[in-house]
Protein backbone atom coordinates (compact mmCIF):
# COMPACT_ATOMS: atom_id res chain seq x y z
CA UNK A 1 0.00 0.00 0.00
CA UNK A 2 1.46 3.53 -0.44
CA UNK A 3 2.56 5.60 1.78
CA UNK A 4 0.43 8.69 2.92
CA UNK A 5 2.00 12.25 2.94
CA UNK A 6 1.79 15.49 4.65
CA UNK A 7 3.51 18.67 3.44
CA UNK A 8 4.42 20.89 6.30
CA UNK A 9 4.79 24.40 5.10
CA UNK A 10 5.55 26.95 7.50
CA UNK A 11 3.62 30.90 7.13
CA UNK A 12 4.14 34.14 8.10
CA UNK A 13 2.25 36.58 6.24
CA UNK A 14 2.27 34.98 2.85
CA UNK A 15 -1.14 35.91 1.41
CA UNK A 16 0.42 37.09 -1.61
CA UNK A 17 1.57 32.96 -2.28
CA UNK A 18 -0.95 31.42 -0.17
CA UNK A 19 -3.86 30.78 -2.12
CA UNK A 20 -1.51 30.20 -5.14
CA UNK A 21 0.42 27.31 -3.30
CA UNK A 22 -2.55 25.51 -1.85
CA UNK A 23 -4.47 25.21 -5.26
CA UNK A 24 -1.21 24.42 -7.02
CA UNK A 25 -0.35 21.29 -4.59
CA UNK A 26 -3.83 19.96 -4.50
CA UNK A 27 -3.98 20.26 -8.01
CA UNK A 28 -0.66 18.29 -8.34
CA UNK A 29 -1.13 16.09 -5.42
CA UNK A 30 -4.61 15.36 -4.66
CA UNK A 31 -3.74 12.85 -1.89
CA UNK A 32 -1.81 14.79 -0.20
CA UNK A 33 -2.38 16.81 3.10
CA UNK A 34 -1.27 20.16 3.42
CA UNK A 35 -0.88 22.00 6.62
CA UNK A 36 -0.09 25.82 6.52
CA UNK A 37 2.18 26.24 10.31
CA UNK A 38 1.05 29.89 10.43
CA UNK A 39 2.96 32.33 13.39
CA UNK A 40 -0.43 34.47 13.43
CA UNK A 41 -0.20 36.19 10.40
CA UNK A 42 -1.54 39.80 10.52
CA UNK A 43 -2.65 39.58 6.46
CA UNK A 44 -5.39 37.42 4.93
CA UNK A 45 -3.59 33.89 5.51
CA UNK A 46 -6.23 32.47 7.74
CA UNK A 47 -9.18 33.76 5.81
CA UNK A 48 -7.83 32.68 2.45
CA UNK A 49 -6.95 28.85 3.52
CA UNK A 50 -9.85 28.49 5.08
CA UNK A 51 -12.42 29.76 2.37
CA UNK A 52 -11.34 26.56 0.02
CA UNK A 53 -12.94 24.58 2.55
CA UNK A 54 -10.59 21.44 1.87
CA UNK A 55 -10.69 19.04 4.51
CA UNK A 56 -7.01 18.00 3.58
CA UNK A 57 -6.02 21.11 3.67
CA UNK A 58 -5.31 23.04 6.82
CA UNK A 59 -4.05 25.89 8.49
CA UNK A 60 -3.09 25.82 11.90
CA UNK A 61 -2.50 28.75 13.96
CA UNK A 62 -0.07 28.38 16.66
CA UNK A 63 0.09 29.92 20.35
CA UNK A 64 2.17 33.19 20.02
CA UNK A 65 4.00 32.12 22.99
CA UNK A 66 5.85 29.24 20.80
CA UNK A 67 6.44 31.27 17.69
CA UNK A 68 9.52 30.38 15.69
CA UNK A 69 10.10 28.70 11.72
CA UNK A 70 11.56 25.65 13.53
CA UNK A 71 8.92 25.16 16.07
CA UNK A 72 6.27 25.58 13.68
CA UNK A 73 8.02 22.79 11.38
CA UNK A 74 8.46 20.54 14.34
CA UNK A 75 5.02 21.32 15.83
CA UNK A 76 3.89 20.10 11.79
CA UNK A 77 6.00 16.92 11.76
CA UNK A 78 4.02 15.69 15.21
CA UNK A 79 0.53 16.39 14.38
CA UNK A 80 0.70 15.12 10.56
CA UNK A 81 0.06 11.18 11.68
CA UNK A 82 0.75 10.21 8.28
CA UNK A 83 3.82 8.18 7.12
CA UNK A 84 5.76 10.60 5.47
CA UNK A 85 5.54 14.26 6.21
CA UNK A 86 7.58 16.55 3.85
CA UNK A 87 8.83 20.29 3.97
CA UNK A 88 8.36 23.29 1.84
CA UNK A 89 8.44 26.83 1.71
CA UNK A 90 5.26 28.81 0.73
CA UNK A 91 7.11 31.53 -1.40
CA UNK A 92 7.21 28.80 -4.76
CA UNK A 93 11.41 28.58 -4.16
CA UNK A 94 11.03 24.60 -3.63
CA UNK A 95 9.88 23.83 -7.23
CA UNK A 96 6.45 22.11 -6.61
CA UNK A 97 7.56 19.23 -8.36
CA UNK A 98 10.02 17.85 -6.02
CA UNK A 99 7.04 16.79 -3.57
CA UNK A 100 6.48 14.17 -6.39
CA UNK A 101 10.35 12.90 -6.69
CA UNK A 102 10.88 12.97 -2.68
CA UNK A 103 7.81 10.80 -2.86
CA UNK A 104 8.58 8.52 -5.37
CA UNK A 105 12.42 8.33 -3.99
CA UNK A 106 10.76 7.36 -0.46
CA UNK A 107 8.59 4.65 -1.25
CA UNK A 108 10.89 3.03 -3.92
CA UNK A 109 13.87 3.36 -1.86
CA UNK A 110 12.20 2.92 1.79
CA UNK A 111 14.77 5.58 2.84
CA UNK A 112 14.69 7.19 6.25
CA UNK A 113 14.72 10.85 4.81
CA UNK A 114 14.91 12.43 1.52
CA UNK A 115 16.84 16.16 1.24
CA UNK A 116 16.60 18.52 -1.71
CA UNK A 117 19.51 19.12 -3.43
CA UNK A 118 19.11 22.87 -5.18
CA UNK A 119 20.52 22.86 -8.79
CA UNK A 120 21.24 26.65 -9.29
CA UNK A 121 22.65 27.35 -5.70
CA UNK A 122 23.64 30.92 -7.29
CA UNK A 123 19.57 31.86 -8.02
CA UNK A 124 20.11 34.14 -4.76
CA UNK A 125 23.44 35.15 -5.41
CA UNK A 126 26.80 34.98 -4.72
CA UNK A 127 27.16 36.21 -1.27
CA UNK A 128 23.88 33.83 0.01
CA UNK A 129 25.33 31.37 -1.54
CA UNK A 130 28.97 31.86 -0.37
CA UNK A 131 26.90 31.85 3.21
CA UNK A 132 25.63 28.94 2.33
CA UNK A 133 28.33 26.97 1.60
CA UNK A 134 30.73 28.34 4.63
CA UNK A 135 27.57 27.07 6.72
CA UNK A 136 27.50 23.53 5.45
CA UNK A 137 31.00 22.99 6.10
CA UNK A 138 30.40 24.26 9.52
CA UNK A 139 27.48 21.92 10.02
CA UNK A 140 29.38 19.27 8.30
CA UNK A 141 32.18 19.31 10.71
CA UNK A 142 30.18 19.40 14.07
CA UNK A 143 27.59 16.68 12.68
CA UNK A 144 30.85 14.19 11.84
CA UNK A 145 32.56 15.19 15.23
CA UNK A 146 28.82 13.96 16.79
CA UNK A 147 29.77 10.83 14.96
CA UNK A 148 26.07 11.66 13.15
CA UNK A 149 24.88 11.36 9.37
CA UNK A 150 25.50 14.28 6.52
CA UNK A 151 24.01 15.04 3.76
CA UNK A 152 24.95 17.31 0.76
CA UNK A 153 22.72 20.57 1.59
CA UNK A 154 22.09 20.36 5.72
CA UNK A 155 21.01 24.10 4.83
CA UNK A 156 17.63 22.83 2.91
CA UNK A 157 14.84 23.75 3.68
CA UNK A 158 13.32 21.36 1.50
CA UNK A 159 13.41 17.32 2.94
CA UNK A 160 11.12 14.22 3.59
CA UNK A 161 11.08 12.09 6.30
CA UNK A 162 9.43 9.23 7.63
CA UNK A 163 7.35 10.25 10.69
CA UNK A 164 7.97 6.78 12.86
CA UNK A 165 11.59 7.74 12.70
CA UNK A 166 11.51 11.48 13.35
CA UNK A 167 8.61 11.75 15.58
CA UNK A 168 10.33 10.25 18.76
CA UNK A 169 13.84 12.23 17.60
CA UNK A 170 11.98 15.32 18.11
CA UNK A 171 9.80 14.16 21.40
CA UNK A 172 12.65 12.63 22.93
CA UNK A 173 14.92 16.24 22.19
CA UNK A 174 12.38 18.46 22.51
CA UNK A 175 14.05 21.06 24.71
CA UNK A 176 16.92 21.19 23.08
CA UNK A 177 15.87 21.80 19.70
CA UNK A 178 16.30 25.43 18.28
CA UNK A 179 12.67 26.37 18.41
CA UNK A 180 13.55 29.79 17.11
CA UNK A 181 16.09 28.81 14.40
CA UNK A 182 15.34 28.05 10.93
CA UNK A 183 17.57 24.44 9.77
CA UNK A 184 15.30 22.04 10.75
CA UNK A 185 17.08 19.31 8.96
CA UNK A 186 20.18 20.26 10.82
CA UNK A 187 19.03 19.51 14.12
CA UNK A 188 17.06 15.94 12.65
CA UNK A 189 20.53 14.77 12.08
CA UNK A 190 22.33 16.34 14.96
CA UNK A 191 19.25 14.24 17.21
CA UNK A 192 18.38 11.90 15.27
CA UNK A 193 20.30 8.06 14.69
CA UNK A 194 23.76 7.62 13.66
CA UNK A 195 22.79 5.30 10.41
CA UNK A 196 20.27 7.22 8.92
CA UNK A 197 19.57 6.21 5.16
CA UNK A 198 19.53 9.36 3.30
CA UNK A 199 18.74 9.79 -0.15
CA UNK A 200 18.24 13.23 -2.25
CA UNK A 201 16.60 14.68 -5.31
CA UNK A 202 17.78 17.15 -7.51
CA UNK A 203 15.44 20.18 -7.86
CA UNK A 204 15.04 23.67 -9.23
CA UNK A 205 15.59 26.79 -6.99
CA UNK A 206 13.35 30.11 -7.98
CA UNK A 207 13.38 33.48 -6.54
CA UNK A 208 10.63 33.79 -4.03
CA UNK A 209 7.37 34.21 -6.42
CA UNK A 210 5.56 37.20 -4.15
CA UNK A 211 5.70 38.81 -0.76
CA UNK A 212 8.41 39.85 1.61
CA UNK A 213 11.30 37.61 2.55
CA UNK A 214 11.35 37.14 6.16
CA UNK A 215 15.50 36.67 6.31
CA UNK A 216 17.08 38.30 9.05
CA UNK A 217 20.79 38.02 11.10
CA UNK A 218 18.99 36.10 13.48
CA UNK A 219 18.93 33.36 10.65
CA UNK A 220 22.88 33.07 11.10
CA UNK A 221 22.53 32.83 14.96
CA UNK A 222 20.53 30.18 15.42
CA UNK A 223 22.35 28.13 12.85
CA UNK A 224 25.53 29.08 14.99
CA UNK A 225 24.03 27.92 17.93
CA UNK A 226 22.69 24.35 17.10
CA UNK A 227 26.95 23.98 15.98
CA UNK A 228 27.75 23.37 20.05
CA UNK A 229 29.63 24.93 22.10
CA UNK A 230 32.17 26.30 19.31
CA UNK A 231 29.24 27.50 17.42
CA UNK A 232 27.80 29.19 20.84
CA UNK A 233 30.72 31.44 20.83
CA UNK A 234 30.52 32.42 16.85
CA UNK A 235 26.91 33.41 17.51
CA UNK A 236 27.85 35.56 20.25
CA UNK A 237 30.47 37.11 17.95
CA UNK A 238 28.34 37.83 14.91
CA UNK A 239 25.73 39.18 17.27
CA UNK A 240 28.13 41.45 18.98
CA UNK A 241 29.27 42.08 15.51
CA UNK A 242 25.85 42.87 14.07
CA UNK A 243 24.61 44.61 17.16
CA UNK A 244 21.89 42.49 17.48
CA UNK A 245 20.34 40.78 20.86
CA UNK A 246 20.70 36.88 21.06
CA UNK A 247 18.21 36.42 23.42
CA UNK A 248 15.50 35.44 21.08
N1 LIG B 1 5.57 29.73 10.98
C1 LIG B 1 6.54 30.56 10.58
N2 LIG B 1 6.91 30.61 9.30
C2 LIG B 1 7.89 31.46 8.94
C3 LIG B 1 8.52 32.33 9.86
N3 LIG B 1 9.44 33.06 9.19
C4 LIG B 1 9.38 32.67 7.91
N4 LIG B 1 8.44 31.70 7.77
C5 LIG B 1 8.08 30.97 6.54
O1 LIG B 1 9.18 30.12 6.24
C6 LIG B 1 9.38 30.03 4.85
C7 LIG B 1 10.80 30.52 4.50
O2 LIG B 1 10.88 31.91 4.78
P1 LIG B 1 11.47 32.95 3.71
O3 LIG B 1 11.16 34.33 4.17
O4 LIG B 1 11.03 32.56 2.36
O5 LIG B 1 13.03 32.71 3.90
P2 LIG B 1 14.11 32.37 2.84
O6 LIG B 1 13.56 31.44 1.80
O7 LIG B 1 15.31 31.91 3.59
O8 LIG B 1 14.42 33.80 2.26
P3 LIG B 1 14.12 34.37 0.77
O9 LIG B 1 15.10 33.66 -0.13
O10 LIG B 1 14.44 35.81 0.87
O11 LIG B 1 12.71 34.06 0.45
C8 LIG B 1 8.27 30.84 4.21
O12 LIG B 1 7.21 29.98 3.88
C9 LIG B 1 7.88 31.82 5.32
O13 LIG B 1 6.55 32.26 5.22
C10 LIG B 1 8.10 32.28 11.24
O14 LIG B 1 8.58 32.98 12.12
N5 LIG B 1 7.11 31.37 11.53
MG1 LIG C 1 11.93 32.01 0.71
Amino acid sequence: MAGTCTVVIPTLNEEANILNMAKCLREMYPDFKIMFMDDNSTDRSRELIEGLNDPLTQIVVRDPAKSGLAASVFDGILGCGTDYFMTFDCDFQHSPSALGDMYRKMEETGCDLCVGDREDRFALGFVRWAGSWAFNIFADVYLLFRGKSVTKDVMSGLFAGRTDVFVPVIEENFDQLEMKGWKVLLDLLKFGPKDLHITKVKYKFNKRAAGESHISPRVVISTFRQCGWFGGICARVYAKVKRVDINF
